[in-house]
């Protein structure tokens, strides 16, 4: 279930994407981003309220979550698959994403830091 509702995920954001390109606006930014027992690479990513963003990521070694509610992001990183995820939050702050599926013994610590200006 989790995956069909990733796919649809992926099948709007494309959609959105293929929306804005057909009226002429810019491909939203790229944000590349990597997952690695225990950390996210980078640590921190800086987004702008109102400003379409694209995080594209991948897993290194194992499968990896990626979690962030606020965001609605909610998608597992399989090594070997890359996930694009597009985002346009709504609001400032400074939020917390996370793994959220285990992947040893340093998983608690492996968060990602998306400041929203
Ligand atoms: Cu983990």
């Amino acid at each position: 279930m989790k995956y069909a509702r990733f796919l649809a995920l992926l099948l709007i954001a494309s959609l959105v994407v293929t929306a804005r390109t057909a009226q002429g606006a810019e491909e939203p930014h790229a944000i590349v981003i990597k997952a690695k027992r225990f950390e996210f690479v980078p640590s921190t990513i800086t987004l702008k309220k109102g400003e379409t963003v694209k995080l594209v990521v991948t897993s290194e070694d194992v499968t990896h979550g990626f979690f962030l509610r606020p965001l609605k992001i909610d998608t597992d990183l399989v090594p070997g698959e890359t996930q694009q995820i597009t985002v346009t939050p709504q609001s400032v702050g400074t939020f917390t994403l996370i793994c959220h599926h285990f992947c040893g013994s340093g998983h608690g610590n492996m968060k990602l830091t998306v400041v929203v200006e």
